[in-house]
């Protein structure tokens, strides 16, 4: 099956059926009932070559707080699933993406230590139903759930569809990136021997 995860999380705030593969080539099947995360999970996909099949019921009677950062939660235990032992993976991945007047810094280590830099000011409390503060709360949680070391910054921008949009792209690309075999490394790229 290649570098793949099938995960399925219940509580009483949210169900959460994710498929995800990272040797994909962008498929998106994503229903998670806001439209704008949606949107960005495509994006997500697509740019990292990634599948991603996602179903989200969750608890939007209250806000959309839960259904974001579990969806986060899941998306990154997924992310570690399929890495698994991580052995000949490039494990670094970075890139600085424009999308029209915005500029998005994206760094990401696999290193199995969980750390979130984020420094993405944003100046709309929504686009659309979704609310812009979980959008650190997302990548907070799929970093401490793939156990990975991700830095965001945004370098320009005013548009904040186009600032988080860039975001999630960005992330893709670095994921993307670290995640790539290299035939040069044998086992984990660490001295320390493990990821
Ligand atoms: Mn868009």
């Amino acid at each position: 099956m290649g570098r793949s995860a099938v995960i399925s999380r219940i509580t009483k705030e949210t169900d959460i059926q994710m498929k995800f593969n990272i040797d994909g080539s962008g498929i998106a099947n994503i229903h998670t009932g806001i439209g704008f995360l949606d949107h960005m999970l495509n994006s997500f996909a697509r740019h990292g070559f990634f599948d991603l099949e996602l179903t989200v019921k969750g608890d939007l009677e209250v806000d959309t707080h839960h259904t974001i950062e579990d969806t986060g939660i899941v998306l990154g235990a997924a992310i570690k699933e399929a890495l698994g032992d991580k052995k000949s993976i490039k494990r670094y991945g970075n890139i600085i993406l424009p999308m029209d007047e915005t500029l998005i810094l994206c760094a990401v280590d696999l290193s199995g230590r969980p750390y979130l830099g984020f420094e993405v000011p944003l100046t709309a409390e929504r686009v659309g139903d979704f609310e812009t503060e979980m959008v650190k709360e997302f990548f907070y949680a799929v970093s401490y759930s793939a156990e990975m070391n991700l830095h965001i910054r945004k370098l320009s921008g005013d548009n904040n569809h186009h600032i988080i949009e860039g975001v999630f792209k960005a992330f893709a690309k670095a994921l993307d990136d670290a995640t790539l075999p290299d035939p040069r490394i044998t086992g984990v790229l660490s001295t320390k021997g493990t990821l």
